[in-house]
């Protein structure tokens, strides 16, 4: 016999971009993205202050299984860190080939994606622009705007994250402030996979 779950309704604010009924609220502050900003001397500038870069607001704990969506939302509040604008950690899914919705409700931002191979792609978000991660690619989303930065994603339950590769390869391309825009650059520390 299935056993069903039961249909749930969280609300999301979208004054602000949160959950306030969210089952967790994950706080990353810049220590939990250690070496992960290019400027390392601009990072440790910071260190003292700690600055919350972003938060992310759990709608509920789905079962981790095949068949189930997990959805959040995450909020990138507005800042630099040598220039390059706050951002999440980013990953690739665990397994890699699970896709993801996001759809921004608030702020101006960008979703940075890449290939193991280093393709690099940016995906432009404004309130009501809904992108697309396709299987296998690493993503990321970045705050390029003066504002808290929010959205929504949905995602396979099973999907898993894999930080370690961006930890250790780091993404292609970095999306810094010039001229009080954004820029894509290549990231120095860049190491090709593999
Ligand atoms: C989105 C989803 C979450 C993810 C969060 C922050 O809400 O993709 O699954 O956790 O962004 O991104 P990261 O896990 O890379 O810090
Ligand atoms: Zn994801």
């Amino acid at each position: 016999m299935t056993r069903y779950m039961s249909p749930l309704t969280r609300t999301i604010d979208l004054a602000s971009g949160t959950i306030p009924d969210a089952a967790e609220v994950q706080t990353r502050r810049l220590s939990d993205l250690e070496g992960l900003f290019a400027d390392r001397e601009a990072e440790n500038a910071l260190r003292h202050e700690n600055p919350v870069i972003y938060r992310v607001y759990l709608a509920a704990h789905i079962p981790t299984e095949e068949g189930q969506l997990g959805y959040s939302t995450t909020v990138i509040y507005p800042g630099t860190v040598g220039g390059e604008y706050f951002m999440t950690k980013g990953h690739y899914h665990a397994v890699a080939n699970r896709a993801e919705v996001y759809t921004c409700l608030k702020g101006r931002g960008a979703l940075l994606l890449q290939t193991p191979e280093g393709e690099t792609s940016v995906q432009h978000m404004t309130p009501g622009a809904a992108a697309y991660v396709p299987p296998f690619w690493g993503h990321r989303t970045v705050n390029t705007g003066a504002e808290p930065f929010a959205f929504m994603a949905v995602y396979p339950a099973d999907a898993g994250y894999d930080y370690a590769t961006i930890a250790e390869y780091g993404f292609a391309a970095l999306i810094v402030e010039r001229d009080g825009k954004p820029e894509l650059v290549p990231n120095p520390h860049y190491q090709r996979e593999g």
